[in-house]
């Protein structure tokens, strides 16, 4: 049998009924083939970064146990995407669901359609700060503590809802 291994997913959404779409990812997430959700952080309310003139987005982190491997997570989360609507238009369009596979176990990873970590997960509050939350310990591979990264971007807009 295959082996568990852990995955974290960042899940972002800034078009439609974002904050909905963002909740019942979360739910999704758990029914994904041989995946559970083991934690989900708040969903938080965050400024557009790299993309201006946008709506706001929701924004949320889930670590997951799964038995896939990274490709056919990968694979699975695009086609959680397209569920909820998701077109690719122009990079950084307004998305329903962006859903990006952030960290599996402490896999370094450099494939065309797949880079882990992600490349820009520690210079993200709206990645970095739902991870921090549901995983103030975390290693980086090759970055370090995830709560050092922190600091950095605190110019950055994120706001934790209830
Ligand atoms: N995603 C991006 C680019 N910019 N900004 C926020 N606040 N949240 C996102 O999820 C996001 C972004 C590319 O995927
Ligand atoms: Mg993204
Ligand atoms: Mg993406």
């Amino acid at each position: 049998m295959s082996s568990m291994h852990q995955a974290y997913v960042a899940l972002g959404a800034n078009l439609g009924d974002a904050h909905a779409t963002v909740r019942a990812a979360l739910d999704r997430l758990d029914h994904l083939d041989a995946t559970r959700l083991v934690a989900a952080s708040s969903i938080y309310r965050t400024a557009p970064v790299g993309c201006v003139h946008q709506p706001d987005f929701f924004n949320a982190v889930a670590r997951l146990e799964t038995r896939l491997e990274p490709q056919g997570l990968l694979a699975a989360l695009l086609a959680l995407e397209a569920d909820f609507g998701r077109t690719r238009r122009a990079k950084n369009d307004p998305r329903t669901l962006d859903l990006d596979l952030l960290l599996f176990d402490d896999l370094t990873l450099n494939l065309p359609s797949l880079t882990l970590p992600h490349p820009r997960l520690h210079l993200r509050a709206f990645v970095l700060v739902p991870l921090a939350e549901i995983a103030p310990d975390l290693v980086l591979p090759g970055r370090g503590n995830l709560c050092a990264w922190l600091p950095a971007v605190a110019n950055q807009s994120v706001t934790r809802l209830p």
